[in-house]
């Protein structure tokens, strides 16, 4: 099999950084002369390389500058970049049945993708799934299926919440820059609503539960929504964990009241917090949970999973798409899901936060800038401030990522105000990368 690939098998990536050309290397530079001419100015670029090959942890540029990746594709690759397991799998299923739209004929790895996440989501009641290419796509159907289910219009999201670049989902996205601006007519019946930030708002769970279901009771009327659609660690957000209390005071008004919760674990979902999904670590038990990147560890999946009564409240026909749950991307998830319980990878998520949370902490304490470190698992960010003007310093978290990214590095950054630099490592990253990498960290810090 592998004879086939020309480019070097990628796991014989040596587990370090090397930098050997500049940054961009010329074969970079030469592939983003090509892209500028050919690629859509929409589609921005975060960093000036391209990749040709990964494995694990390490990603290998065009020039052969390897890189220890922070960034996973957003959190993509949690299982590791070429992953062994899912890149078998992947190869048998294409060669066996690389397409067959569901809704025409089926197929078993799209069965055995639902029952996982049936066994694997929050609560052991009967769960149903559909599958679908993408994160947005996933809340997409989410919304509908809340929709058609209560009978209902409205639909609820919060400050800071990113849930995708489709028509609805732009919509509900918290910055209208980039996502919105321009692209108007943007869906209407969505309502934004105050969520709960302790390092922002200093509220507790109770208060800040309290000023979002006010502001929702008066401005849409809890009778109107459909589904409130909530993120347990917003992700683009800034890694904001809400106060202890809060999402379980929201779940029971949603109770209540008759509202579907959906929980959008598109990026905290599939083992990147320290648990199957994020919604465990606050006791929250979903009526609908959204997951994408992680489940396909690169394969572009994605799915709705809930109560069965609420799946099923969808009429026969209107759900679905040509490529949902396609058999390649589905065989793959089921090969993620076997390796997570083979090789005990929520484990070692967890041992991610218990190796870098401390070495965070402890730059903290040396740099002021750093404002906050919070996250869980494989989830982890600093928040970065100006300690003379309180002003968020986006300028410094691009101080770091240009300066890392110099030194084989690449840290992504995130948060309203592009301030936050987060980290979503795959957790197979060795404790020796994650030491190195953060000392890289500690360089840029100095240097700023
Ligand atoms: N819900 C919580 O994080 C995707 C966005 C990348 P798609 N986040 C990365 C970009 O700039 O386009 C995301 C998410 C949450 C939904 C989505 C949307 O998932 O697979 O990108 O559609």
């Amino acid at each position: 099999m592998t004879d086939m690939l020309t480019s070097p098998h990628s796991s014989t990536i040596a587990p370090e950084r090397r930098i050997v050309t500049a940054i961009p290397g010329p074969k970079s530079e030469e592939l983003h002369a090509r892209r500028m001419h050919a690629v859509s100015a929409g589609v921005s670029a975060a960093f000036p390389i391209y990749i040709d090959h990964a494995h694990d942890a390490i990603v290998v540029d065009v020039d052969g500058n390897q890189f220890i990746d922070f960034t996973g594709g957003i959190g993509v690759t949690t299982v590791g970049h070429t992953n062994d397991a899912l890149v078998d799998a992947v190869r048998d299923q294409v060669g066996k049945l690389t397409h067959s739209l569901f809704a025409v004929a089926g197929y078993e790895p799209y069965v055995r993708v639902c029952e996982l996440l049936a066994q694997h989501t929050p609560g052991d009641h009967h769960k149903k799934s559909m599958l679908v290419n993408s994160g947005a796509e996933a809340v997409e159907n989410a919304v509908k299926i809340a929709r058609k289910y209560t009978g209902r219009t409205e639909v609820a999201v919060l400050h800071h919440g990113y849930h995708g670049r489709t028509n609805l989902t732009a919509s509900m996205n918290y910055n209208m820059h980039p996502y919105g601006t321009g692209f108007g007519p943007l869906a209407g019946s969505v309502h934004h609503a105050p969520n709960s930030h302790p390092f922002h708002d200093g509220l507790s769970g109770a208060e800040a539960a309290k000023r979002t279901i006010t502001h929702l009771e008066k401005r849409v009327g809890a009778s109107q929504i459909a589904c409130l659609v909530v993120e347990p660690i917003q992700g683009e957000g800034g890694f904001i964990i809400p106060a202890d209390g809060y999402l379980n005071a929201l779940a029971d008004w949603c109770k209540e009241n008759g509202i579907v919760y959906v929980s959008d674990e598109v990026q905290s979902g599939m083992v990147r917090s320290g648990a199957y999904f994020a919604s465990e670590h606050f006791g929250i038990i979903p009526d609908l949970v959204t997951s994408a990147k992680g489940i396909g560890g690169g394969m572009p999946i994605a799915a709705v999973t809930g109560r069965a009564e609420i799946m099923d409240a969808v009429h026969p026909g209107g759900l679905g798409g040509t490529f949902g749950g396609n058999p390649v991307a589905a065989a793959g998830v089921v090969a993620v899901f076997e390796d997570v319980e083979r090789r005990g990878l929520i484990n070692e998520a967890k041992r991610i936060e218990a190796t870098l949370m401390p070495l965070l902490k402890n730059l903290q304490a040396q740099h002021p800038v750093i404002a906050d470190v919070r996250g869980k698992g494989a989830m982890i960010a600093i928040e970065l401030i100006d300690p003379a003007t309180g002003e968020p310093a986006a300028d410094a978290v691009k101080a770091i990522q240009h300066y890392a990214l110099h030194q084989g590095v690449l840290f992504l950054s995130a948060g309203t105000f592009g301030n936050v630099l987060r980290f979503l490592p795959s957790v197979v990253m060795s404790d020796e990368l994650l030491t190195d990498a953060m000392g890289v960290l500690a360089d840029a810090l100095e240097s700023l």
